[in-house]
């Protein structure tokens, strides 16, 4: 197999592209993507102050390399959930997340929960009625009350996450095996600013988890490798093996598959605006806007009565 761009030995190869690059022209080609749908889907610009949601995987510390690469203007922000039971899972990922950040000279925001709201994510979920003691739905919660708090607060324009392709695809799956009109709506690359809440993107979205596997290999990023260990057993991670399955007989099915859906929400087959849209205000403690009256869901969740 011959990079397409000089012919030499190629280090990639991907069916689904029908394309083979070498690993120098797989690596000016990632970023080059990047920026392709960062201006398609206008998520920011060179004058915008973005914050990266860094988690110390092989996605987000990618995503802020490219970033930089293409010359943006990106911080970091790492949260510890204080997870690490069995292995350290929190504090391996902080301790790579810090290294790259210092390595690089970068800005990096660094929330710890239990030190800001008195305990650990897996502390809340045992107490909490959400999620029935598996933490995912409280660590959801926390993670973005606490992104969106930080963006607010330093003055961030956008707020970048590092979602791929199948973690696109694996979510719109289950979406779309329930019809979820509102969470449909709601999924893309860019999710609008509201008042009190910064714009949401995701610059990955189609770039393939193994494209973004081996890009961080060949850029030498040293991320951790291990899962947080609750996503164990996690629906997402059953339907990405249905959905691998499928793009192994037919290469192209899951970008196929993620980027006709945006078509179709583009023409509108997704839209209910008035039967979805929620009346908004301020939770009384936070200000974040919330529809529940008086506190939002992660303020009643850190009070202690
Ligand atoms: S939600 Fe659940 Fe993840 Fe939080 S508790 Fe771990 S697996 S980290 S993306
Ligand atoms: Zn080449
Ligand atoms: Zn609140």
């Amino acid at each position: 197999m011959k990079c397409r761009t000089c012919g030499k030995k190629a280090s990639v190869n991907m069916r689904q592209h029908k394309l083979a690059l070498c690993k120098e022209h797989y690596l000016e080609w990632i970023p080059a993507q990047a920026e392709r749908f960062i201006e398609k889907y206008r998520m920011f610009t060179h004058d915008e102050k973005i914050l990266v949601a860094v988690s110390g995987g092989k996605d987000s510390l990618s995503l802020w390399d490219i970033l930089l690469r293409l010359g943006y203007a990106a911080d970091g922000l790492y949260i510890c959930l204080g997870i690490d039971e069995g292995i350290a899972y929190s504090f391996e990922s902080q301790r790579l997340t810090e290294k790259f950040a210092a390595e690089r000279g970068l800005k990096l925001n660094v929330v710890n929960v239990q030190q800001e709201y008195g305990e650990t994510i897996p502390e809340f979920a045992g107490r909490s009625q959400r999620g029935k003691g598996k933490p995912c739905s409280v660590c959801g919660l926390t993670k973005r009350h606490i992104m969106n708090r930080i963006a607010r607060d330093f003055g961030y324009d956008v707020l970048a996450t590092g979602h791929n392709l199948d973690d696109e695809a694996a979510v719109l799956f289950g979406n779309t095996l329930t019809w979820s009109g509102e969470y449909l709506l709601r999924q893309g690359p860019v999710l609008p600013a509201t008042p009190g809440l910064a714009r949401k993107v995701k610059p990955l979205c189609r770039l393939y988890e193994r494209e973004m596997l081996a890009y961080s290999l060949l850029r030498s990023i040293e991320y951790i490798y291990d899962e947080c260990p609750f996503a164990e057993g996690a629906t997402s991670i059953y339907y990405k093996e249905l959905l691998n399955k499928l793009e192994n007989d037919r290469p192209g099915a899951k970008l196929a598959f993620y980027l006709s859906f945006l078509e179709a929400r583009k023409k509108g087959l997704f839209a209910e605006p008035e039967a979805i849209q929620q009346e908004l205000h301020p939770c009384r403690s936070c200000g974040q806007p919330t529809s529940a009256p008086g506190l939002c869901a992660f303020c009643r969740m850190v009070k202690k009565d």
